[in-house]
């Protein structure tokens, strides 16, 4: 068998990180795409570099960028993937419509970008190519959603995903490219970035049982989400790649909750029970036991079209794949909150030392 290498953009992510571990485990050689920022920001994977064994000699950082069609021509030639994980973007929904422009050229273009690299270089037959698709792409489309329901997106971010998408297929059919899109349902865990609604909730939570935060601001409590676990997800990524001829694969747990639920566990985990009171912009979240208020909503983190409910139906990825999630919402939730809690005491000891 012929060695695998895998290149990944969007490696310094939260599924980037937990892709290339994997990887790693089963033999890989990894190169990841970080870009240039002023401050370090490759937290997620400095313990694949510190790791004693051989996997240390088998990562490699590269910089790179999206927007910058050169650099990943070049990147390709150099590194020869067999799989390129396409996981770099501008993720962040309600971002988006502060950056709609930067978003489409990251997003939608950089995929095009990469694909074209593929071509130019002549790689077609040999590299497979994943695109990290989203259960965004389904907007408004009424649950559950499938392959084969309907794409209406509700933001610049899933607009230029949608492009990214079609791009991929349109690659696939046009030059027999071997190019899959992962259709993703949200997937978190303890290294969620922080503006997300479940770890802005999980480390919310932890700063709250040490005394250092008073409450937290919310925006749609009613959203509801198919959430399951970021490490389940990333096997069902290689898993597509591995199949025998390209094709496209809702990941999901086929389970939704809303995000009053995910503050309900989460506070339970810390054994505080919210009572709710009010509606709309006045509704509260409000500690049971002491009747101090530790959820307001916010109209800042309203979005200007919201996409009310996700559920996905992951039946074709359990048929073709044999791909199934194994931690469920309760799990998640606990991981996330108990990884919290170990943080902020981390953080308040380190602040102590210094003190
Ligand atoms: P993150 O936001 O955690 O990571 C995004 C990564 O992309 C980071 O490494 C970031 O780098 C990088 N990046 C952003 N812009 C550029 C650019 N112009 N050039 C190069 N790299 C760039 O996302 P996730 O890990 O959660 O998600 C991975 C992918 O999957 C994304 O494409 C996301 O849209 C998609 N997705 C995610 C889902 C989820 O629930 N997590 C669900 C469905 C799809 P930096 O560290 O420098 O910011
Ligand atoms: P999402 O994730 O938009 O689904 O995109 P996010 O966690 O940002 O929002 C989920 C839902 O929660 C509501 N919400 C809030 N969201 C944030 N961020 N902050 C808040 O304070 C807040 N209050 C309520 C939102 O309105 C929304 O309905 C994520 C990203 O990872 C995408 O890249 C990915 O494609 C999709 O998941 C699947």
């Amino acid at each position: 068998m012929s060695k695998k290498v895998a290149l990944i953009t969007g490696i310094t992510g939260q599924d980037g990180a937990y892709l290339a571990e994997f990887l790693l485990g089963k033999g890989y050689t990894v190169h990841g795409v970080k870009r240039r920022s002023s401050s370090f920001n490759s937290a997620r994977v400095d313990h694949l570099y510190a790791d004693p064994h051989e996997t240390a000699t088998r990562f490699h950082m590269h910089y790179g960028d999206m927007t910058d069609a050169t650099n990943l021509i070049r990147l390709i030639q150099e590194t020869r993937p067999s799989e390129i994980y396409n996981l770099a973007a501008q993720s962040h929904v309600q971002v988006s419509f502060e950056t709609p422009e930067y978003t489409a050229n990251a997003d939608g273009l950089g995929t095009l970008r990469l694909l074209e690299a593929i071509r130019i270089l002549k790689m077609e037959r040999d590299v497979r190519f994943y695109q990290a698709s989203t259960s965004e792409l389904y907007g408004s489309s009424p649950p559950p959603q499938s392959e084969s329901t309907a794409f209406e997106p509700c933001s610049p971010y899933a607009a230029a995903k949608l492009y990214a998408y079609w791009i991929t297929v349109n690659y696939r059919e046009a030059y027999g490219m071997y190019a899959s899109n992962g259709i993703l349902f949200n997937h978190e865990g303890p290294t969620r970035g922080e503006t997300f609604v479940t770890r802005k909730i999980s480390r919310a939570v932890a700063a709250i049982k040490y005394g250092l935060q008073d409450k937290i601001y919310l925006g749609n409590l009613d959203a509801k989400r198919d959430w399951g676990h970021a490490r389940d997800y990333i096997e069902g990524m290689w898993q597509i790649l591995q199949h025998d001829k390209p094709d496209d694969f809702v990941l999901a747990t086929g389970e939704a909750h809303s995000v009053r639920e995910f503050v309900d566990l989460a506070f339970a985990e810390i054994g505080m029970k919210i009572r709710w009171e009010g509606s709309d912009e006045a509704e509260k979240g409000i500690d049971a036991a002491s009747g101090k208020v530790l959820v307001e909503v916010d109209p800042r983190y309203y979005r200007p079209t919201e996409v009310e409910y996700l559920l996905g139906d992951p039946a074709k990825a359990r048929r073709v794949l044999g791909w199934k999630h194994r931690i469920g919402f309760p799990e998640l939730v606990r991981d996330m909150v108990r990884s919290d809690l170990a943080v902020v005491a981390e953080e308040q000891n380190r602040k102590n030392r210094h003190d």
